[in-house]
């Protein structure tokens, strides 16, 4: 069979399919499917064996690289020994093992884990750890959330809630109550082609005071943001905001977590973006590179005091009433500490601080292209920002990233964004192919 019969073939047979997709076009999408089957390093393949580079490390999580022997055999020799161990009231060694090697890479201070099995939990977790934190001190008064607008948390309650990417909460109703929004801080008009942290919004971060005094700050628990914001299109915070946030969290008793679910796990040349930025909340919620997306799990770190906030009563009662049938799954402990030792042999957790001048120059060459209004970047992130159709909004970067597909690059996109991750293990001649693919799709977009 020829390629093209192959993929009508295959699209064929995807056009009833049960499978609800999550996050996709999926009459679109099953009408012409576009269908991965293997992956390897920073490559994927198709069924018809194209190869395509792997440009937002599949979900900004595949940090090492797909299939990485040391990984895959850790999974298979775990299976094969034990499948499943009950997390409530039992253990198993390599969760406790994978949780203090965790700790040690952490900021300072954050010394305590709770395994969850993605961001979204580990989202909802860290929520009502601040509620409950509160509650137990006496401050039960303290029950509202604040999130910031084009903010991504994931999707369960509340991290819908906290989050402010509009078209992803209103046809939910009314979510959480007690939750309010700073302002984001994409500003094109001060600073569009960043390199790095724009110059300009710090004083956005002064929201974060409005809003204490609107509510009275008695009554806030915790404000929770990305460091960097990515899924909205990648918003690098200004010179001085997460300082400045911290600051006002401090005067107020007011929690700050860091949604470090992507900007963890070397994305900024640290093992956690809080290290990169100098700047250290109370609480981290992380997920997707923990086990090198190997198998699901996130996770979240805390300071030792809100740890310490729950032993307080009787040793025989159960501390802290959440957890997940999987918290702490034996597989994806295995696949967790196989991802540390290779992070750590491999240098990962700090490579990207070698690769990012380099990154930054080949990003800022797509300056001269049309349509393009920004290129901003931090990291191994970049982010491209176009012109929007007139009366088609969003079109330009979903045909960004079919044309790229099919060019050989698998890129993300969101609304007129695309956005560009690669596993951290990317070499600077494949960085350039990246980008150079990444041209021609720019240069033939009308
Ligand atoms: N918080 C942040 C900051 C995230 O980026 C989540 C929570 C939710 O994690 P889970 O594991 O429940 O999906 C995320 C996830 C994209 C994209 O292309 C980003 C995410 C997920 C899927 C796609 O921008 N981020
Ligand atoms: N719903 C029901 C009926 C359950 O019994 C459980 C777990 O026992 C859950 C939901 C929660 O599932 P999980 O622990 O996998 O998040």
């Amino acid at each position: 069979m020829n390629e093209r019969a192959r993929s009508e073939a295959v699209a064929h047979s995807l056009e009833n399919s049960a499978f609800f997709m999550p996050f996709s076009a999926n009459r679109q999408f099953k009408k012409a499917p576009r269908l991965f089957v293997r992956a390897e390093g920073i490559h994927y393949y198709t069924p018809e064996g194209r190869q395509v580079i792997d440009g937002t490390s599949g979900l900004w999580c595949v940090n090492a690289g797909h299939c990485r022997p040391r990984i895959v055999e850790a999974v298979q020799k775990q299976v094969a020994t034990m499948d499943f161990s009950p997390p409530f009231q039992m253990g198993h060694p390599a969760a406790f093992e994978f949780a203090d090697r965790i700790a040690k890479l952490a900021p300072k201070g954050l010394s305590r884990v709770f395994f969850t099995n993605s961001g979204s939990e580990s989202v909802d977790t860290a929520l009502k750890l601040a509620l409950a934190y509160h509650r137990v001190r006496g401050e039960g008064h303290r029950m509202r959330l604040i999130g910031r607008e084009r903010g991504y948390h994931g999707v369960n309650f509340g991290g819908t809630a906290v989050g402010g990417i509009s078209g992803n909460r209103k046809i939910f109703g009314a979510l959480v109550a007690g939750v309010d929004h700073l302002r984001h801080t994409h500003d094109l008009a001060r600073n569009a082609f960043s390199r790095g942290q724009p110059k300009h919004g710090v004083e956005l971060a002064d929201d974060l005071e409005r809003l204490a005094q609107l509510h009275d700050p008695s009554t806030i628990a915790a404000v929770i943001v990305e460091p960097v914001a990515c899924s909205t299109g990648v918003l690098v915070p200004p010179v001085g905001y997460l300082e400045r946030l911290r600051e006002i969290c401090d005067k107020h008793g007011i929690l700050l977590i860091f949604d470090e679910v992507i900007t963890a796990w070397g994305r900024l040349g640290k093992p956690f973006g809080s290290q990169f930025f100098g700047v250290t909340p109370d609480l981290i919620t992380t997920a997707k590179g923990i086990t090198n997306a190997t198998v699901p799990m996130g996770a979240v770190l805390m300071k030792e005091e809100i740890y310490q906030a729950f032993m307080g009563g009787p040793e025989g009662a159960i501390e802290m009433p959440h957890g997940y049938t999987y918290s702490s799954h034996p597989l994806a402990c295995a696949a967790g500490l196989a991802t540390l030792d290779v992070y750590e042999e491999e240098g990962l957790l700090t490579r990207v601080g070698e690769l990012a001048g380099y990154w930054e120059e080949q990003a800022h060459k797509l300056r001269d292209l049309p349509n393009v209004i920004d290129i901003r970047n931090i990291g191994l992130i970049a982010a491209i920002e176009f012109a929007p159709r007139s009366g088609a909004p969003g079109t330009r970067g979903f045909d960004a990233h079919l044309n790229a597909f099919e060019k050989g690059a698998y890129i993300r996109y969101t609304g007129d964004i695309i956005a560009l991750a690669p596993p951290l293990i990317i070499k600077k001649a494949e960085i350039d192919q990246l980008f150079a693919i990444v041209r021609e799709v720019i240069a033939s977009l009308a």
